[in-house]
């Protein structure tokens, strides 16, 4: 097969890139490790800025998203009883949009076909090969059968764990790492959410989230060590955790019901800088993690593609390779206000294990401040909108 963009991962970024290159008329295939029903069925992000929605729109692939997400103009901080509202909109102009990341990828799947965006599901053993040449490769099995992708570039969307950023030469890797004490228990259910807007609370027993999907379906995550383990939370234990977080703060206080799903994610933050290596690009967690407290991951992903398609389509179109060579500089000047507002907010909302009486206080002087200082709202609504492109 030969096409002009391989890209490897059919995740937020991969599926973006790919929509975005095929509206300009550029070639591209996507190559994923996974079946079409497990990358559908994966529970992650909630919660998009307009950066994000915007290229959603740009592309027409909007239709759920007008009819199912939910605008959101304020979020809310609690510590102890107290209720701290950030209004975003009339802050900053913004807003977000609740719409689950399983339902975005959803709609750009089933968006391809009739767009003409190839996506390979079940691609094992996929490899790169010669990213530093003009002329790099991709290769796979699928059914058992040998299959090679000749490329002018590769797109490394392929999330943390993938080949791609493997593949660069140690002496070219710039990263850098932050492993937190402790995980999110995260549990789904089709029950109506506590309060309208998302509540982040700093508890006696550290963080804990209330956010949501629908008008009725919820999303709750509380903090928990690293060493906790998923049988230790039957579901009725968690219930009563969240009802103790949130009844007396919430406006309907926490509705029970069974999980569809339950698990728990470690929290990291990471950057690898090395954005580009040849003809290899990364995007999304192929480069980059965030702690979901600032829910930053999957709109960095679409803030990288934004970027890497207007290069990669000037590339194809101008014959220009300014912005391909100015790429990597771009998206980690916003990757890295994205790490700073995730681990401030990380920071602020939990309680680590070596922190004492003094570091707690902090928190609540924090919380506080933050509570009677406009100009400090405004400083994190800003953030949590999501800055400029
Ligand atoms: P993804 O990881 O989504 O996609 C990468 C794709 O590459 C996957 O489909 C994978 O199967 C494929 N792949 C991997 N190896 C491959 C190989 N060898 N060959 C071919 N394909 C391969 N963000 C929030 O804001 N809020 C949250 O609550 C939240 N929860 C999260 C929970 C979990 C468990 C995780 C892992 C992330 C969560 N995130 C959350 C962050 C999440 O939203 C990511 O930022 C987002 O999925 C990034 O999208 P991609 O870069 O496309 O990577
Ligand atoms: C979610 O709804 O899954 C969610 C929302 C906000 C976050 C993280 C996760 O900061």
């Amino acid at each position: 097969m030969k096409t002009q963009v391989a890209i490897i991962g059919s995740g937020p970024s991969g599926l973006l890139l790919g929509h975005l290159l095929r509206a300009a008329g550029v070639d591209c295939i996507i190559v994923e490790r996974q079946s079409r029903d497990y990358v559908e069925s994966r529970i992650r992000a909630g919660v998009l800025e307009t950066v994000t929605t915007d290229l959603l729109r740009k592309l027409g692939i909007d239709a759920n998203l007008n009819a199912a997400g939910l605008l959101e103009e304020g979020f809310n901080l609690a510590i102890a009883e107290r209720l701290i509202r950030i209004e975003i909109t009339k802050l900053t102009g913004k807003h977000v949009t609740v719409y689950g990341q399983t339902e975005v990828t959803r709609d750009l799947i089933s968006a391809a076909p009739d767009r003409r965006l190839d996506i390979l599901f079940q691609a094992g053993d996929v490899a790169l090969h010669d990213i530093e040449d003009n002329q790099p490769y991709v290769t796979f099995t699928q059914d058992g059968v040998e299959q090679r992708i000749d490329a002018d570039f590769i797109a490394g969307c392929d999330g943390f764990h993938g080949p791609s950023r493997k593949t660069i030469p140690t002496a070219r890797v710039r990263e850098f790492e932050r492993e937190y004490p402790f995980g999110w228990l995260g549990i789904l259910a089709d029950v109506p959410p506590c309060h309208p807007e998302l509540i982040y609370s700093n508890g006696p027993r550290g963080f804990a989230l209330a956010s949501m999907r629908s008008a009725a379906r919820s999303r709750y995550y509380i903090q928990v060590l690293l060493t906790e383990r998923l049988e230790e939370w039957p579901e009725e234990r968690l219930w009563d955790e969240l009802a103790q977080r949130f009844d007396s703060i919430s406006e309907h206080g926490v509705t029970r019901g069974p999980a569809l799903e339950m698990s728990i994610a470690p929290l990291r933050s990471y950057v690898f800088e090395t954005m580009r290596h040849g003809r290899l690009f990364l995007a999304g967690d192929a480069a980059h993690i965030v702690p979901p407290t600032g829910a930053k991951g999957l709109n960095l992903a679409a803030s990288d593609v934004a970027y890497l398609s207007d290069a990669l389509i000037a590339h194809y179109r101008d014959g220009s390779d300014t912005a391909l060579k100015a790429y990597e500089a771009k998206a980690l000047a916003r990757v890295w206000q994205a790490e700073r507002f995730s681990w401030y907010l990380t920071k602020l909302m939990h309680r680590f294990p070596e922190d004492g009486d003094f570091e707690h206080r902090m928190q609540i002087s924090e919380i506080e401040y933050v509570a009677s200082s406009e100009a400090m709202q405004r400083v994190i609504a800003e953030n949590y909108v999501g800055l400029p492109l």
